[in-house]
């Protein structure tokens, strides 16, 4: 007979020691194995058990993998991927055409920067064109069109759910028109250009990429062509290449790139096209009229849906546990689109839109200030101060109601759109671009530490104090910046990208906010004011369960008594001993007597435990498989780039209008890059760049958004207002066809 006590011992030596019950459980679990080996042994007249054993010893890992179901199982193709290896996305009805041109469409005009027409004189004069059929051309057109050409393709900056299928739009329309025409791809982002690092694109590769997310065939990455020297290499490279186009694939600052490429790519005859790329939604081209040309970048879409689902999964749960906050950073560098679009997915409680805060004003601040005549400068803007408030306030109400739990969305570029933090970045950017122009050594091997960076910029303060003139950084800035924690100085010193990019997304832009959030809390909660409320019938049960006057003791423990569902503590009882003074006072019990436990039981579940969960949304939905919108949207995207290519076009964007519409009155364009210039500060001094379209809060989304908050803080008795967006669906019926934000803008 086995011991089962030693058996144990032997067995889990090295886990001691464990909990009693553990011991236990463990010790019934193997009483329960021995005693079924037993009955196996003894019935096994037929040798079933050694049989077991046989198999499994027989079932070698090589016969497995031999094994057609075992293939399929585990092989690298899901289902899924064959299925989007084969699907064909919808193509606009002018591709069907053997051959497009483009119509210039004057309707569209833009107000140009005299910079830009100084800087980019080839393309500064470029108007919209319209994709049109090309019903009767001549040879002379069919040959030009037709003309063997090679074209290269990079993509720029961060992935983007459709840029595969930007490549096999263009791929398949090049070879359509000409066999032989041939596709590079620059490998790892624009410095595969400077360095020609370079491979043939091939039917095989676009096949096995189609319909799929990330940037994984070609890779990408972000690196500027920002000097001379690195402009001449590209050119180099290109025209090694003989190439007669090359396709930027990026955000602002890589379309900015394109267009400089094509001015310096101008005199070979090498045309330049980009196409706007970008999760982040924030490349949107509207003319000086503000008539809509390109409403959405690619990728956007998809990131927001896959963001979506992981915040409402996290809804349902949190509203089943009733116990956490989920706060949920979602990317979008500095426009706040994705955490908009996300909010009207999900519905989720509290979303701060950033672009909101930047017009932020306190009319308190205000009004004190014009009683004495004067004006109070820190009334205009949103502090991180006033923001924790706001946050807190919706975590206070619905704890008011029972609800001590729920989900928080924050923009992960919010911290852009709070003056004192806008401040910070902008002196600190000035500071390192300034120290790297005037050193030979780059700011950040030259004080690789916090410590190292923190010193340099209180010497900093002392010299530009002792030199007299306006210092960029002053004791005052360095008393401040000495005030936030360690992780956020150093996130607001990090390292700049290529294009003089602040890098929110190495931010924890949201354990700032929780911070603070945290510390408010704290305050509010030894004021009495954040409090779970009790619902009245909850507490009524206990009471008269326990034998007590529900009546009497209601009127000494609660702020609402008989006025609300749910019942709120008084202020002043903020500790069991608190709550015994007032029972005391009350004469419900004497100074001897115990506070009765069912009493005890309703002020310890009032007292709300603030405690979190944090996430991050980013990477992932960046890296997801592309929605049918994506897929479409970028397919035609890739056709519009062979049909601006063979049609002769530089310097423009590839782009489809009327994204908000159904697909049969889409409509394929290029767009002039140059005009869409202006100067902007970066690394320090003023650059052309294309300008970042932020969240509009005069928008009907962001008018929606603001009009359903309070609904969906769902700070009241009723049911959370959720919204389920669900996975993203790549076939079947019900996945939606357009994010909710064009759907709602594009309403009249
Ligand atoms: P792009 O503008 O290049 O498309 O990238 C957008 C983005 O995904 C932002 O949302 C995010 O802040 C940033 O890239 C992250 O950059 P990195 O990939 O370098 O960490």
């Amino acid at each position: 007979m086995i011991d089962i006590n030693t058996l144990t011992a032997t067995l889990f030596n090295g886990y001691y020691p464990m909990p009693d019950y553990h011991e236990r459980h463990l010790k019934i679990m193997l009483r329960i194995h021995i005693q079924y080996s037993e009955h196996i042994n003894r019935s096994d007249k037929r040798g079933l058990g050694r049989l077991i054993m046989q198999d499994a010893q027989d079932i070698s890992i090589e016969k497995l993998e031999k094994n057609p179901v075992f293939k399929q199982a585990i092989g690298r193709d899901s289902r899924e991927t064959i299925e989007r290896r084969n699907h064909t996305p919808l193509v606009c009805a002018v591709f069907g055409r053997p051959f497009t041109q483009l119509a210039p469409d004057d309707a569209y005009t833009f107000i140009t920067d005299r910079e830009a027409r100084k800087s980019l004189p080839a393309i500064i004069d470029n108007r919209v064109q319209r994709v049109v059929d090309a019903a009767s051309p001549d040879d002379a057109f069919k040959e030009n069109y037709q003309k063997q050409r090679n074209i290269g393709v990079v993509f720029s900056g961060g992935p983007a759910p459709g840029g595969h299928n930007v490549i096999a739009g263009i791929f398949d329309a090049a070879k359509k028109a000409n066999p032989e025409n041939r596709i590079y791809g620059f490998l790892m982002g624009p410095e595969g250009i400077i360095e020609n690092d370079v491979m043939e694109i091939d039917a095989d590769l676009v096949n096995q990429y189609r319909n799929l997310g990330g940037f994984t065939m070609i890779k990408t990455g972000r690196t500027k062509v920002d000097t001379a020297e690195k402009m001449a290499l590209s050119r180099e490279t290109c025209q090694a290449l003989n190439l007669s186009a090359l396709v930027v694939v990026g955000g602002d600052d890589s379309n900015t790139n394109a267009a400089f490429l094509a001015q310096e790519m101008f005199a070979d005859s090498i045309q330049v096209i980009g196409v706007p790329k970008t999760i982040d939604g924030d490349i949107q081209v509207k003319d000086d009229r503000g008539q809509v040309l390109c409403a959405m970048s690619f990728g956007f879409h998809t990131a927001a849906r896959a963001f979506a689902n992981s915040v409402g999964n996290l809804c349902t749960d949190s509203s089943s546990d009733v116990k956490y906050w989920h706060i949920c950073k979602v990317m979008g560098r500095v426009a706040s689109h994705l955490a908009l679009e996300v909010a009207l997915q999900t519905h989720a409680n509290i979303v701060p839109i950033g672009e909101e805060l930047a017009d932020y004003t306190d009319p308190q601040r205000i009004q004190a200030a014009e009683a004495l005549g004067e004006t109070d400068y820190h009334a205009y803007g949103m502090t991180l101060r006033n923001l924790s408030r706001m946050i807190c306030d919706g975590i206070v109400r619905r704890a008011a109601v029972g609800k001590n739990y729920g989900v928080i969305v924050i923009p992960e570029g919010i911290l852009e759109f709070i003056n004192e933090i806008q401040v910070f970045i902008i002196k600190l950017n000035t500071i390192i671009a300034d120290y790297n122009k005037t050193h030979d050594k780059d700011f950040h091997s030259a004080y690789p530490t916090l410590d190292d960076k923190l010193d340099f910029l209180r010497r900093l303060a002392r010299r530009l104090e002792e030199d007299g003139g306006i210092p960029v950084w002053n004791r005052r800035d360095d008393d401040l910046f000495n005030d936030i924690p360690d992780f956020f100085q150093e996130g607001l010193l990090m390292e700049r990208d290529s294009h003089g990019n602040f890098q929110f997304s190495q931010v924890e832009t949201d354990k700032v906010i929780l911070g603070l959030v945290n510390d408010y809390l704290n305050i509010l909660k030894e004021e009495g004011l954040y409090k779970v409320g009790i619902h009245k019938e909850v507490y009524r049960k206990s009471m008269t369960k326990a034998g007590l006057d529900p009546d009497a003791f209601g009127k000494v423990l609660f702020r609402n008594d008989g006025k609300n569902d749910f019942l709120l503590i008084r202020k002043s009882i903020i500790s069991v001993k608190t709550l015994k003074n007032a029972l005391e006072d009350a004469d419900l019990i004497q100074p001897t007597d115990e506070i009765p436990a069912a009493v005890e039981k309703i002020y310890q579940k009032s007292v709300p435990k603030f405690k979190t969960q944090t996430h991050f949304y980013g990477y992932d939905g960046r890296g997801n498989d592309p929605t049918r919108f994506d897929c479409n949207y970028t397919y035609n995207l890739g056709l519009t780039v062979f049909s601006l290519v063979a049609n002769g076009s530089t310097g423009q964007m590839a782009a489809i209008k009327n994204l908000e519409k159904d697909f049969e009155e889409w409509e394929p364009m290029g767009i002039p890059i140059a005009p869409l210039m202006h100067l902007e500060e970066r690394k320090g001094k003023l650059a052309l760049v294309i300008e970042k379209s932020v969240v509009d809060i005069q928008s009907n989304a962001f008018q929606v958004f603001k009009v359903s908050r309070e609904k969906w803080l769902a700070a009241n008795p009723a049911d959370d207002d959720y919204r389920r967006p669900g996975p993203i669906r790549f076939t079947g019926k019900s996945e939606e066809n357009r994010p909710i934000t064009l759907v709602l803008n594009a309403l009249k």
